[in-house]
């Protein structure tokens, strides 16, 4: 669908901030220099190299580990005002455990790119944990294990005191559904753990109380004088219901609920949305567990957890449609969802992500709906991206750009949504996970077969630095 002649007329409001993401294990490479030790993903991706489509992994990457300097350069070039990128649990404390020793060229590596980035005029955003789980902890339960909280807690206080008093943006986690539902309920993600119905409800459960956690004690002990920001990035599909029903409206709803509400209604709110927590208890009965699936929080839980947080992160690439149907393997979140999701063919289609659709006005009713549903709390967008070729000429990812910031205009002029910035997902086409090297998301083209592993602004790099530049959408 279209937008009229007159969003093209809206600006982003003077404190609105662009960026740009990147992630630790995507980009870094020197997987084993200078002390750092495995993560999940490095662990699981060497035992079985077939998890991933070409076999690759993140052994060298895009080399940032040694290339740190020109990527700060593209940055600036960019124009960004900020810099998202992921600190490495195991670069920083090789033996992953609290009150183990701090590894001081690892610390070094993140001093230089913070001052470096500060002296270039960008600011710089912390994610604490995205997806690169030591070894040695998994070895122990990872997240399904309560006793992670208290190693979360201290890898996460050590940042604030290594980097705090520069760092003044920092994300807990890194989109909880994805380490948890795809790592520890299906084996989309490492652990690659398998256990539909409850590694996934363990996991976020012990996901959010680490959260919960590290935000009180950043604001006893730091945020008096380091006086930063937490917060949180969900990821979440915007569902539209399929058919014009009242029932894939409710369905759709659900859906929403069991995804963002997972992680959110807890911060907002204190607990699980309820509808989650009457279904997962009825359902687990039924299925003959003495108990349910889905963890209780205590009531000091609950108080800790409300209002952990100073903005909502959220990471938003796409939109599908939501049916009301339950015919789901048991048990499964899916199952106690009970929503099937479809997508319209006639949204067009990433070329190497086959789950990533260019929806635009997704994002403006998703933002919509997370004012309504939680009071119109601070929301950063964490990550929006698109996955095209190799080529240099991406004119599909800058069709995408354009829409889903028209998207954005609309609902900060139109809707009232209170949307703090846009962080663009990627600087650097990056090891896409179990897709490894194919599908290419950066505004910068990696060539990933030579050796120092050269960057090349794409057409979209000079779209988006336009953007930043006049603060508008060129028609
Ligand atoms: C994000 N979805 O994952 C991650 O934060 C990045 O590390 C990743 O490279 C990027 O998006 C591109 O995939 C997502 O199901 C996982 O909509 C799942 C979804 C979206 C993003």
């Amino acid at each position: 669908s279209q937008v009229s002649a007159e969003v093209y007329n809206y600006s982003f409001p003077t404190n609105f901030a662009f960026g740009v993401a990147s992630s630790a294990y995507q980009i870094e490479g020197a997987y084993n220099e200078d002390g750092r030790t495995d993560s999940i993903w490095d662990y699981n991706l060497h035992e079985k190299p077939s998890w991933v489509i070409d076999e690759s992994n993140g052994d060298v990457a895009c080399d940032s580990y040694h290339k740190w300097e020109e990527d700060v350069q593209l940055i600036k070039e960019l124009g960004a005002n900020f810099y998202r990128f992921s600190i490495s649990w195991s670069r920083i404390l090789p033996s992953a455990y609290k009150d183990t020793e701090v590894n001081e060229k690892g610390v070094a590596y993140y001093n230089n790119l913070i001052n470096k980035l500060l002296d270039e005029g960008i600011t710089p955003m912390v994610t604490i944990y995205h997806w690169d789980l030591p070894q040695s902890l998994q070895e122990n339960g990872g997240w399904m294990n309560a006793t992670i909280a208290d190693n979360f807690v201290f890898y996460a206080k050590t940042l604030f005191q290594l980097f705090g008093d520069r760092v003044k943006h920092w994300i807990t986690f890194n989109e909880p559904i994805e380490i948890c539902e795809a790592g520890y309920s299906s084996d989309r993600k490492a652990p690659f753990l398998n256990a539909a119905g409850v590694g996934g409800y363990i996991c976020s459960h012990n996901v959010l109380l680490s959260h919960g956690k590290t935000y009180r004690e950043y604001e006893k002990l730091f945020k008096p004088t380091q006086r930063g920001q937490i917060g949180l990035s969900a990821a979440s599909y915007w569902y539209e219901p399929k058919e014009n029903s009242g029932l894939d409206a409710e369905a759709s709803h659900r859906a929403l609920l069991f995804s963002l509400g997972w992680y959110i209604h807890p911060l907002v709110k204190g607990n699980y949305p309820p509808i989650m927590i009457e279904r997962i208890d009825e359902i687990s009965k039924k299925e003959g567990f003495a108990e349910s699936r889905l963890p209780k929080f205590t009531d000091s839980e609950i108080e800790m957890i409300r209002g952990s947080f100073d903005f909502i992160g959220l990471n938003h690439y796409t939109t599908v449609q939501g049916t009301f149907g339950t015919d789901f393997p048991e048990p499964s979140a899916y199952f106690d969802c009970g929503v099937k999701s479809s997508v319209d063919p006639e949204w067009e289609v990433a070329p190497t992500s086959s789950w990533l659709r260019n929806v635009p006005w997704g994002l403006r009713k998703l933002l919509v709906w997370i004012k309504n549903e939680y009071g119109n709390p601070p929301v950063l967008i964490t990550e929006n991206g698109w996955s095209s070729t190799a080529t240099l000429d991406d004119t599909d990812r800058i069709r995408y750009i354009n829409g889903y910031l028209l998207s954005v205009l609309q609902a900060i002029h139109e809707d009232g949504c209170n949307v703090l910035g846009y962080t663009h997902w990627s600087l650097l086409d990056n090891l896409e996970w179990l897709a490894g090297y194919s599908a290419r998301f950066g505004l910068v083209d990696v060539d990933f077969n030579s050796s120092n592993k050269t960057r090349t602004p794409r057409k979209s790099y000079g779209v988006y630095q336009e953007i930043i530049k006049s603060r508008r959408i060129n028609p």
